[in-house]
């Protein structure tokens, strides 16, 4: 592309613009059933048939139909008795419920949580703190306090954060040899995905799930099965609660949540705890060092800004933190994919 071209024709300001028209036309299909719906039938279907089954207008459906095919999320072909649609393969692996990789779940609290968030995003840049206030009308004080305002919107949290694990788990998890801890403490596990996955991964090892009682309580209800045998559970606050001690504590998403002060706090706590030879992993999504990228984790950090107290930071700034705590021997791994791993051992 070059350059006049651009400045002829801007581009990257249409992309750019339209932007959240294909976010909501995305998480709009995933919330109606479409690739459900599309899934279950395992044949093609019409608009007509697909506004009855979902209960929406022929008129709306068509036109978010339309949209999805040309979003590469559906497929059309035209027949005697007209349109009809299929799901991408993309959209089968990815957007349906019942998926082992659905992404649905995150999307949903994107569409209706963080969505609502950024509607203040020019007053978080020039208040440089979250919106909560503004948004729904709570104390922006406590940040967890905020976003688990309901069991309902902790359920939707939990459940969003669960399913980022099943594109990128593996890797941060196989990005160091693990295999000689057995103990493992997953502070703000959540919904306990990351730990299924490190279970799955190291089957030596034994993962406890610390994490707020109600979240805890909520996990062994409704996420982790009670036959996974490797899953343990502990209810405590990180921050003022005591931490047992073990062998490796993964801190998976948690520091971008907190400001440099308090991630010192917490890393200064889990070094007491930690047994000697034993480690920490950070599991986050690392910018540059020069802060030019990756664009998502830029866009994170926005995120970050919005709905948290913290940030991404770059591998520097969070080894400067381990050091601070007193961890060494820090390595990083990027992994190509959202997430990255950094190791810290005592
Ligand atoms: C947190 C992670 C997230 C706290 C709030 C959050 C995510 C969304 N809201 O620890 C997942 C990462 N995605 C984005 C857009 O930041």
């Amino acid at each position: 592309m070059g350059s006049t071209e651009d400045l002829d024709y801007p581009q990257i300001i249409v992309q750019y613009s339209n932007g959240f028209l294909i976010s909501k036309v995305m998480f709009t299909a995933c919330e109606l059933g479409v690739f459900d719906l599309l899934l279950e039938s395992g044949k093609p279907l019409s608009s007509d048939a697909i506004a009855a089954h979902l209960g929406a207008s022929t008129m709306g459906m068509e036109r978010l139909l339309d949209a999805c095919v040309g979003l590469k999320l559906l497929a059309v072909e035209m027949t005697q008795e007209g349109a009809l649609y299929r799901n991408t393969e993309i959209s089968s692996i990815y957007l349906t419920k019942s998926s082992p990789k659905s992404q649905y779940h995150i999307m949903m609290y994107y569409s209706n949580t963080v969505y609502l968030c950024w509607q203040y995003l020019a007053d978080a840049v020039r208040e440089g703190r979250n919106q909560y206030e503004r948004a729904f009308g709570i104390s922006s004080k406590d940040p967890f306090g905020a976003m688990y305002r309901s069991d309902e919107e902790m359920l939707k949290f939990m459940a969003g954060q669960n399913s980022v694990w099943s594109i990128c788990g593996r890797d941060v998890l196989a990005a160091f040899d693990l295999s000689p801890f057995t103990q493992i403490y997953d502070l703000g596990g959540g919904g306990g995905a990351l730990a299924r996955e490190y279970v799955s991964l190291y089957p030596n090892s034994t993962v406890t799930i610390y994490d707020l009682p109600k979240v805890v309580q909520v996990a062994k209800e409704q996420f982790v099965p009670p036959e996974e045998h490797q899953i343990a559970f502990h209810e405590g606050d990180f921050f003022i609660d005591a931490i047992p001690e073990a062998e490796l504590y993964i801190l998976s998403k948690i520091l971008h949540d907190w400001d440099d002060d308090k991630c010192k706090q917490l890393l200064a706590k889990v070094y007491k705890a930690c047994k000697p030879g034993g480690g920490v992993l950070l599991v986050e999504s690392l910018l540059n060092e020069d802060k030019s990228g990756p664009v998502e984790t830029q866009l994170y950090s926005m995120n970050m800004l919005v709905q948290t107290e913290g940030k991404e930071r770059t591998a520097a700034e969070y080894s400067k933190l381990l050091e601070a705590a007193g961890f060494g021997v820090i390595q990083v791994r990027k992994t190509g994919k959202l997430y990255d791993a950094v190791l810290g051992r005592k």
